[in-house]
C-alpha cells in the first residue's frame, strides 16, 4: 500500500511553521506543503480542516494535527527520537516545560515588537521589512524593552551550552524560528549570554537553513 507524504500546510513567513519544518529537516522526513495565505479570511477548506484557522497545521493520513508544538511532540515521537523527545518522565517533563514556559510566558512578550517592525514595514506575505522603517520609533523601542525584560527571566530557565535543555531538542526547534528573527530587531543580548549562545547556534543550524526560513 502506498504510503501518503506528510502535507504541511504552512506559510513561509510563518514562525509557527518554520517551527516545523525545521524538525521535519531534522528527521530527514519528506513532505509536501500547501501554502495558506496569511490574509484573512482564510479559504473556507482550511478552516473546515483547522477551525482555528491559524497556520500551521499538519496532515499525517488520518491525523489532522493543529498546534506547532503538539506537531513537534507528534512527529518527534513518531520516528522515535527520545534524542529529540526524550521519553523518561523526567527529561520529557523538562523538554515539556520548556515547550510550555515558551509559548506561554515568551512568545507573547516578544510578538509586539515583532508586530511593529515587521507587519507595517514589509509585505507580510512574503517578509522583508525592516524595523527601521516602522513609523512609531518610541513604540517600536518599548516592545523591544519588553522583550527584553521576559528575556532575562527566561535566560534563568535555560542551559549553558547553547542549547534550551542541554542537548538540543524539539524545545530549540520551537524557539529557534523567533529568536532567528529576532536577529533582525535591534535587541542587546549582551547580558544574556546563554539566550545569545542559543541564537547563535541557531543561527547556523543546518536544520534550519533547510528549512528555508525568511523573515
Ligand atoms: N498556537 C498556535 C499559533 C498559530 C499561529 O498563531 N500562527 C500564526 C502564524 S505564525 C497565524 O496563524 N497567524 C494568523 C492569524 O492569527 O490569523 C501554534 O503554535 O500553532
Amino acid at each position: 500500500m502506498a504510503v501518503e507524504p506528510l502535507l504541511l500546510y504552512d506559510h513561509p513567513v510563518s514562525s509557527n511553521s518554520l517551527k516545523v519544518r525545521f524538525l521535519l529537516a531534522e528527521l530527514g522526513l519528506d513532505y509536501e506543503r500547501s501554502h495558506v495565505p496569511l490574509a484573512s479570511p482564510r479559504p473556507a477548506g482550511y478552516v473546515e480542516l483547522n477551525p482555528f484557522g491559524r497556520i500551521p497545521t499538519l496532515v499525517d493520513g488520518d491525523l489532522v494535527l493543529a498546534e506547532s508544538n503538539a506537531i513537534l511532540r507528534y512527529l518527534a515521537d513518531r520516528e522515535g527520537r527520545d534524542d529529540l523527545y526524550p521519553r523518561a518522565p523526567r527529561e520529557r517533563a523538562h523538554v515539556d516545560g520548556a515547550l510550555d514556559t515558551w509559548a506561554t510566558l515568551v512568545r507573547p512578550k516578544l510578538l509586539p515588537a515583532e508586530d511593529l517592525a515587521f507587519m507595517s514595514t514589509g509585505d507580510w506575505e512574503t517578509g522583508g521589512g525592516n524595523w527601521e522603517d516602522a513609523t512609531d520609533q518610541a513604540a517600536l523601542a518599548e516592545a523591544v524593552q519588553t522583550a527584553h525584560g521576559v528575556l532575562v527571566n527566561w535566560e534563568r530557565t535555560i542551559a549553558d551550552n547553547g542549547t534550551v535543555t542541554g542537548s538540543f531538542s524539539i524545545a530549540d526547534c520551537c524557539v529557534g524560528p523567533v529568536l532567528w528573527r529576532w536577529l533582525r530587531l535591534p535587541i542587546d543580548l549582551a547580558e544574556l549570554p546563554r539566550t545569545a549562545a542559543v541564537q547563535r547556534a541557531i543561527q547556523v543550524h543546518p536544520s534550519l537553513l533547510a528549512a528555508r526560513p525568511i523573515a
